[in-house]
């Protein structure tokens, strides 16, 4: 009952933006016989694309790429919109959107992706990669099609590429965190990610999962202590405002994937699903570039906004701390494919 409100409402709000984006009628068959929104102009296709983070985030940052991508190589038949903020709801409400048709592309984190496809979340578990180059060859090689392949086949959508969120690290409101012990009693808020929810339980803390768009409001309202994101986020979304000290964990390392609903995609040519394809590629690739960019330049940011931060932590203990973790969910992933992950060069 719950699941089919929460559709209800993302169908809404998506239909009254829709209504409210300008972004022409909502059905009208396209001047190619597609069934996707309209340009005022009756000519082009709009394809609108939600996402979490503010409009001066990372994933932003990669969207206006996206959509110069989109509109060059398709010669403007084919145009992105993308919305904010939240703006077409949580990451859950709207991977269920694509589903039901009501939300054309999403770009979001794995966390959410536990109830949908719980296989992709592998790539959730701590301490899993050695850093990022690590794992964007896992990501764009055999493993990361694979992966994608899966999400296709069990969702039923289009994962077009994969992106990045980037490393995570804990913040709180309380005190400096220097080993897994300092975390004790703290209300740390989670995705709705199985294996984040054990990670912190393992490390002691008292894990509370939320969607990311009544994150603020809880930091703000103190009715939790602690959370953890990426730099960028934490510094786009203005986390520093509510949370006093942040330790450089890097506990997760957390992709995100730019899915698009599959009866939008095949109302496409294909000259047009290939420009979106290669389009969605090389906005990743530009867009984890961003990412390495915003973690260089906010930190000091971060420092002179007042956040007290623990920059080169005995990650150690944190490591040893989540073994039970790999203990748990290694046969359910496979040790072989978890091995095959840690190898990769
Ligand atoms: O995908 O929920 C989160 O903490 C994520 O980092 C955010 O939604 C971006």
């Amino acid at each position: 009952m719950k699941k089919l409100l929460s559709t209800l409402v993302v169908s809404t709000m998506v239909l009254l933006t829709a209504c409210g984006g300008g972004g022409g009628e909502q059905g009208k068959p396209a001047a190619n016989g597609n069934d996707g929104a309209q340009e005022a102009d009756g000519k082009s296709i709009l394809l609108r694309v939600g996402h979490t983070l503010a409009d001066t985030s990372h994933y932003e940052k990669g969207m206006e790429k996206f959509a110069e991508l989109v509109e060059s190589k398709t010669n403007g038949a084919v145009k992105i919109k993308s919305f904010p903020n939240g703006s077409l709801g949580g990451e859950r409400d709207m991977i269920e959107g694509l589903s039901v048709g009501s939300i054309d592309m999403v770009l979001t984190s794995t966390g959410p992706m536990s109830g949908f496809v719980p296989e992709v979340t592998v790539v959730d578990l701590p301490f899993l990669f050695r850093d990022a180059s690590h794992a964007h060859k896992v990501l764009d090689g055999e493993i990361g099609l694979d992966l994608r392949k899966k999400v296709e086949d069990t969702m039923g959508v289009k994962a077009l590429a994969w992106w990045e969120n980037g490393y995570r690290h804990v913040t709180n409101n309380s005190h400096p965190v220097n080993k897994p012990e300092d975390l004790k009693g703290f209300k740390i808020r989670t995705m709705e990610n199985d294996i984040h929810m054990d990670s912190f339980k393992a490390m002691g803390a008292q894990p509370t999962p939320m969607a990311f768009t009544e994150l603020f409001t809880a930091l703000q309202q103190g009715t939790i202590d602690a959370e953890e994101n990426p730099i960028p986020i934490i510094m786009t979304s203005r986390f520093y405002e509510v949370q006093k000290h942040m330790t450089l964990t890097r506990h997760f390392y957390s992709p995100s994937l730019l899915m698009m609903a599959t009866a939008k995609y095949d109302a496409l040519t294909p000259e047009q699903q290939k420009a979106i394809e290669e389009a969605a590629m090389e906005a990743g690739q530009y867009e984890r570039n961003v990412v390495a960019d915003m973690e260089k330049e906010y930190l000091g940011e971060l420092k002179n906004h007042g956040m007290e931060i623990v920059e080169n932590p005995d990650l150690q203990p944190f490591v040893d701390a989540v073994k039970p973790v790999y203990e748990k969910y290694e046969p359910k992933f496979g040790k072989d494919l978890i091995e095959k992950i840690r190898n990769t060069q």
